[in-house]
């Protein structure tokens, strides 16, 4: 970073010294625009920067709703609106006792680097709740939701802010919020993204990120491995939305997926995971990772998901949550000769394991660019609401596995112009950056 670049760094610091996710992201992002900054006098000029690193705006709510036992219960909602310079926020709500200010801000901030890689008309934004949905009754998830949507729904439309789904959020929490904006406003306006097919879904919605994660992958292996999929052992983390569809695609792939995880602990199998029983277990039953081996006692459980990364594999797909994947967990996986960490969860991997991988000639992509499909989809589920049209899984896929495959191009292409080849994160960044900046630019001080 040089000096500009590090003062603007060393403000947000003395300001939000108590914001290290967010600290976090934005270092990892101007770290990156030192290059940018001396071709373009103007973005000093413009403090375009400066303006880009933080929100629009923030709003912040009480929800207060009632338990089973009719016991008040109050949470705190969030919706970070980051920047809408190249389309309407867009980003998903994420329900976890972690949310807070400082996670959705990172969010928020990736978000809006992400959609512009997508190549379609989205700013970004992200928000949510510090509810956990863990052990409640479907009913305590339909009433929070239904709170959340009392207060949200003055913020968003289909052109002002198009929420979705994240971290604790899925098809039935998107269910019961869609209802009650639908309820509220009196309108059918599509408003969130990944609603059931049956009130303006998109098909390959839910398949979307896992799948798109894959696809981008693929393309990294085989342009710059002259390789693929097809017999490596594979390493994913989580076993939601994100884990399960990016097992189910590596596996499509001819690879063998060997490990799942949740907070508790992982699951280990020699054989490959029994995504049927994973989906059975997460989907259904809405049970443990470790309930897998009731019906696979040949698999291992291993209570401590942080040692997940020991496990030998030629590629790793961190698809939990943010910084899961730490600098020592990095030099297991050089050891075990790993070939390529592409991120499915939101900066699973800390800045230090990072440059470790790129160090040892390891292919990195940051989730930006490889966990960019599920909000693709998202950007595609609002084109058909507008058309007021349905396409089919094909078409979606087509169309998604096209926008990752463009995704690897331009970062990889923005990082070989800048002078570092293999460094998808740099790529990622400058490209997203660029984007928005000529937005910015060229929409005028506001
Ligand atoms: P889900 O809620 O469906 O699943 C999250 C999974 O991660 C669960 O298995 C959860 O286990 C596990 N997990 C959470 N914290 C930890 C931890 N500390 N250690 C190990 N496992 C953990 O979320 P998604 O799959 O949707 O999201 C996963 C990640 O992908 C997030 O970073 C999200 O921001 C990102 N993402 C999601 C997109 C989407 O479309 N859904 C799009 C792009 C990115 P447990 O049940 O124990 O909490
Ligand atoms: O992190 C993400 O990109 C998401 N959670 C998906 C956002 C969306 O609007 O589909």
């Amino acid at each position: 970073m040089n000096e500009y670049l590090e003062n603007i760094y060393k403000d947000l610091e003395a300001k939000y010294f108590y914001q290290k996710e967010y600290l976090n992201a934005a270092k990892e992002i101007l770290s990156s625009l030192e290059l940018v900054v001396n071709q373009h006098p103007e973005l000093v000029t413009e403090k375009v920067i400066e303006r880009f690193i933080v929100p629009d705006r923030i709003i912040t709510f009480r929800v207060s709703w009632l338990d089973d036992n009719n016991n008040v219960q109050i949470n705190t909602g969030y919706r970070v609106q980051f920047n809408s310079s190249i389309g309407p926020y867009k980003g998903g709500l994420r329900f976890h006792p972690s949310v807070n200010e400082s996670i959705l801000k990172f969010l928020g901030l990736e978000q809006v680097l992400k959609n512009a890689l997508t190549g379609l008309p989205m700013g970004g934004g992200k928000g949510g709740a510090d509810f956990d949905p863990k052990g409640k009754s479907d009913r305590e998830v339909m009433r929070f939701c239904q709170s959340f949507m009392n207060e949200l729904y003055k913020y968003i439309g289909p052109n002002e802010d198009v929420p979705a789904g994240d971290l604790g959020v899925g098809g039935r929490e998107i269910g019961y919020m869609y209802g009650q904006y639908r309820k509220l406003v009196g309108r059918e306006e599509g408003t969130l993204t990944g609603k059931g097919l049956t009130f303006g879904g998109s098909l390959g919605r839910t398949e979307a990120t896992g799948y798109g994660l894959c696809y981008f992958a693929s393309k990294a292996l085989s342009t710059l491995r002259n390789t693929s999929f097809k017999d490596k052992r594979i390493v994913i983390s989580g076993s939601g939305n994100v884990a399960i569809y990016a097992c189910q695609k590596a596996t499509e792939l001819g690879g063998k997926v060997v490990t799942l995880s949740d907070s508790n602990g992982y699951i280990y199998d020699e054989e490959g995971i029994d995504l049927a029983l994973v989906k059975e277990i997460k989907e259904v039953r809405r049970g443990r990772i470790k309930e897998y081996l009731e019906k696979r006692p040949s698999a291992k459980y291993v209570p401590n998901s942080k040692d997940i990364w020991s496990v030998k594999c030629d590629i790793a797909l961190p698809c939990a949550t943010q910084n899961e994947l730490d600098l020592d967990d990095a030099k297991k996986l050089v050891a075990n000769n790993v070939i390529g960490v592409f991120e499915g969860a939101n900066m699973p991997c800390s800045l230090d394991a990072i440059k470790y991988f790129q160090d040892n000639k390891v292919i990195f992509s940051p989730g930006k660019a490889s966990n960019a499909g599920g909000v693709a989809v998202s950007g595609l589920e609002m084109s058909q609401n507008s058309l007021r049209l349905s396409w089919t899984f094909e078409e979606v896929d087509k169309r998604l596995k096209d926008i990752m495959e463009n995704i690897f191009d331009n970062t990889y292409k923005t990082a070989k112009e800048y002078g570092d080849e293999e460094n998808l994160l740099l790529g990622a960044n400058i490209f997203g950056f660029i984007k928005v900046a000529e937005a910015m630019l060229k929409q005028g001080i506001i």
